[in-house]
């Protein structure tokens, strides 16, 4: 997987190769990170990458040609990348869509400043426009990593890849089940004593009782998407007669 991003800040995103499953996956070369900065391609002694919106008003947008001219390098070497711009405006990311992304052999993803990028140069290059949620900060760098933090742990060979494969199994579209380690009593809270039954197939079937009680009382959109088996709504039907105002 080769990633190439275009950015005003490209020093921010060394935090990837820092640590973690993302620095290994860098380091061991399953994913590439190129950088391409708009600055460079300035051509004003000033190296302006800034201009005034046509329509007035305050702010300013990413000026046109040092930000197209990174764009043509990088799709110059990037041959089987599409582009993605990072936006409030885009679709809405969901795992499935992650899964979908790291299925590319490429991205490049435009991470913009200021109010924006010139709309003509979106309809031009952009092949998808992506939002990681309802919010707005300064700046695509920040949604960029998010994307490719959730990406790269699903290529092989990563912690995130077998974690990927549980999530395919059974408790896929549907929240975590709750975690618990030692100690046994945590300020007079015990753990739930199935987890140390050793019954398998008895915590196999709280964890996933435990998932569809949580999505249906936080996230109860989520199981109107994904629908029920029967056995799963006879679980989620005990849940709610056991759970029934309590906390
Ligand atoms: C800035 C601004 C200033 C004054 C009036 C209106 C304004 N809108 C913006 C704005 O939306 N700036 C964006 C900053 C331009 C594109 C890059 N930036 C960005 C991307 N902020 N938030 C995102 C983003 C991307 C993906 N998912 C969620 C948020």
């Amino acid at each position: 997987m080769r990633f190439d991003v275009i950015s005003l800040f490209p020093d921010l995103f060394q935090i990837l190769t820092w640590q973690g499953v993302v620095g290994r996956a860098l380091e061991r070369g399953s994913a590439e990170l190129h950088l391409w900065n708009p600055r460079d391609y300035t051509q004003d002694p000033h190296r302006t990458v800034d201009d005034r919106p046509y329509g007035g008003g305050p702010g300013m947008v990413m000026k046109v040609e040092p930000l197209q001219a990174a764009i043509e390098d990088a799709k110059a070497v990037a041959l089987h990348s599409k582009v993605a711009y990072l936006t409030p405006q885009g679709r809405p990311l969901v795992q499935d869509t992650i899964a979908e992304i790291a299925a590319a052999p490429g991205w490049i993803l435009i991470a913009g400043r200021y109010e924006g990028i010139d709309e003509r140069l979106v309809e031009r290059y952009v092949d998808e426009e992506w939002s990681i949620g309802d919010y707005v900060v300064t700046g695509g760098e920040l949604p960029a990593m998010v994307v490719m933090d959730a990406v790269m742990r699903l290529l092989p060979g990563t912690l995130g890849h077998q974690d990927s494969a549980r999530t395919d199994s059974y408790v896929d579209g549907l929240l975590d089940f709750p975690h618990y380690t030692r100690p046994e009593t945590v300020s007079g809270a015990r753990v739930p004593p199935v987890l140390l039954s050793g019954d398998h197939q008895a915590i196999a079937r709280w964890r996933l009782q435990q998932a569809l009680g949580r999505t249906w009382r936080r996230r109860p959109d989520l199981l109107e998407r994904r629908g029920l088996s029967s056995e799963e709504q006879a679980l989620l039907d005990e849940f709610m007669r056991t759970h029934r105002d309590t906390g």
